[in-house]
């Protein structure tokens, strides 16, 4: 039994996609930022940081986006999130799931201009490929995705800017899972800083 702990639009929102990508059943746990949630001594409990994501599997925690992204994947291998086979692929995508939550995630709190500079490394880093690593889809495009979808809904960059950032963003919201998720998470409200 999984159980996912989230907040609308927030880092939460990648392993809520992955979810639904593998059409898992999950009992879904909204968490409120606005009524501090968060803080409430019954969820710190389950994580001592306060933070979302949280995954329950049958009753264990997991939490950081990239291990609960990798446990799914892992757990589902044939939906192929991540590359099978392959281990110069595989650590590839560790890679891009280590830059985006060491080094995008906190790139906004160091304000505007070194964000901006940091999405450039993300599009440059990302280059003329359709998807992070190989040629499908994997943890790591639904890692990227949301934090760009959080950027480009927050500070609007110029058309033009960040192009191949954007493509990316185009493919990834052409997913019918994606769609869901965007859909679930805007009906239930953003309460984001
Ligand atoms: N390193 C964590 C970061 C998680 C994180 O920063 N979550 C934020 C939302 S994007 C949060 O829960 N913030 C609430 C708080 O810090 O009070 C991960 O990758 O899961």
């Amino acid at each position: 039994m999984l159980a996912l702990y989230f907040a609308p639009g927030s880092s939460s929102m990648a392993p809520h996609i992955a979810l639904h990508e593998l059409g898992l059943a999950f009992d879904a746990r909204p968490i409120s930022f606005a009524r501090k949630q968060n803080r409430e001594p019954a969820y710190l409990a389950i994580n001592p940081e306060g933070k979302v994501p949280t995954l329950l599997i049958d009753g264990r925690v997991l939490t950081e986006v990239a291990a609960i992204l990798f446990y799914l994947a892992r757990r589902n291998p044939a939906a192929g999130l991540l590359p099978a086979g392959d281990i110069e692929a595989e650590a590839q995508v560790v890679s891009w799931m280590s830059f985006i939550a060491a080094t995008v995630h906190p790139a906004r709190r160091q304000g505007e201009a070194h964000a901006r500079a940091t999405y450039g490394l993300a599009e440059r880093r990302l280059g003329e490929r359709r998807w992070a690593v190989g040629d499908r889809m994997s943890i790591a495009d639904i890692h990227l995705f949301r934090l760009y979808w959080r950027f480009r809904n927050a500070v609007r960059p110029a058309p033009g800017e960040f192009p191949r950032l954007e493509a990316h963003h185009d493919r990834m919201m052409a997913r019918p899972a994606v769609r869901h998720t965007c859909a679930v998470e805007a009906a239930l409200g953003y309460e984001l800083p």
